[in-house]
């Protein structure tokens, strides 16, 4: 198996393990990432999901290239949208995802990073989107995440050029949350995930959705969203208990309810 899919105490963690091609996607990856992600949603008690890349010098190097050649358009097409929807599938996973870059993110490997909730980097993760320079473009979703994780005009620059960005410029630019100087990536990733994952999961999903969907509308239809989602949290009887226990000081013990 190319993906690993093992418990990593309260988590989850995802593991691209084809070293030797520096964890380029192959198809079947892709397919096994697919399968892996469908049983991380179904692994009870599950707070958060990590991916990352096995071995010390990449957590992905992208689409496989070899596997790109001599295709027809109908199959690129539906390549394409593949790739896409398993990463959608990241997306919505129903727990938050953060991905551990330990290396090379490039094209597909760093729109797989885009597309989960959070990404923490080591110091030696090099970032890029260098399709151009095969004759390509992104198809992965890249073209679309990352002007919305770091705005137009750097994505652009990233895009169109195809130059890569270092860790110190990642985490400047907000492609990554944090820059893991030093210390494990893994260790850095668990306390990370645990400033958030005591939170009740239906109201950290109603907070992503609120955010990732709202980005899609104009300001007023964002607004309602918010407005449905706040509602939405407000009935859960997490809401309940988290405002019970700020009047009678005490830890709020949720319940995902
Ligand atoms: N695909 C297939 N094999 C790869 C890939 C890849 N993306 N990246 C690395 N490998 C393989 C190498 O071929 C090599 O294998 P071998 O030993 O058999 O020759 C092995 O991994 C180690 O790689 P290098 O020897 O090149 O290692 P270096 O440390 O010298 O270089 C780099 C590391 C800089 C990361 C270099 O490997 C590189 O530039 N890789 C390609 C990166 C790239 O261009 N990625 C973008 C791919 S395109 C894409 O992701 C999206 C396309 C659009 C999708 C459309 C939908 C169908």
């Amino acid at each position: 198996m190319s993906v690993r899919l093992e418990r990593m105490e309260e988590f989850a963690l995802l593991t691209l393990n084809r070293p030797e091609a520096l964890n380029a996607l192959s198809f079947a990856i892709l397919a096994e990432i697919r399968e892996a992600l469908d049983e991380a949603a179904r692994m009870e008690g599950t707070r958060a999901l990590f991916i990352t890349g096995a071995g010390d010098k990449a957590f992905c190097a992208g689409a496989d290239i070899k596997e790109l050649r001599n295709r027809s358009l109908v199959d690129q097409r539906r390549g394409a949208e593949f790739g896409q929807a398993v990463f959608a599938r990241l997306d919505r996973l129903p727990v938050p995802s953060v991905a551990l870059v330990n290396g090379y993110a490039f094209g597909g490997g760093l729109e797989l990073a885009l597309a989960a909730t959070f990404r923490l980097c080591s110091a030696n993760a090099v970032f890029g989107l260098p399709e151009v320079k095969l004759g390509l473009i992104p198809g992965y979703g890249g073209t679309q995440r990352l002007p919305r994780v770091i705005g137009e005009a750097r994505a652009l620059d990233m895009i169109l050029t195809g130059r890569s960005v270092k860790a110190e410029e990642a985490e400047r630019i907000g492609l990554v949350h944090r820059l893991v100087g030093e210390g494990d990536l893994r260790e850095a990733g668990l306390e990370f995930a645990r400033r958030f994952s005591g939170y009740s999961l239906p109201v950290l999903e109603f907070a992503r959705r609120a955010v990732q969907r709202g980005s899609d509308l104009n300001l007023h239809e964002g607004l309602q969203l918010e407005a449905e989602l706040s509602t939405l949290a407000y009935r859960t009887r997490d809401a309940e208990e988290g405002m019970a226990a700020f009047e009678e000081k005490r830890k709020p013990e949720f319940t995902d309810g």
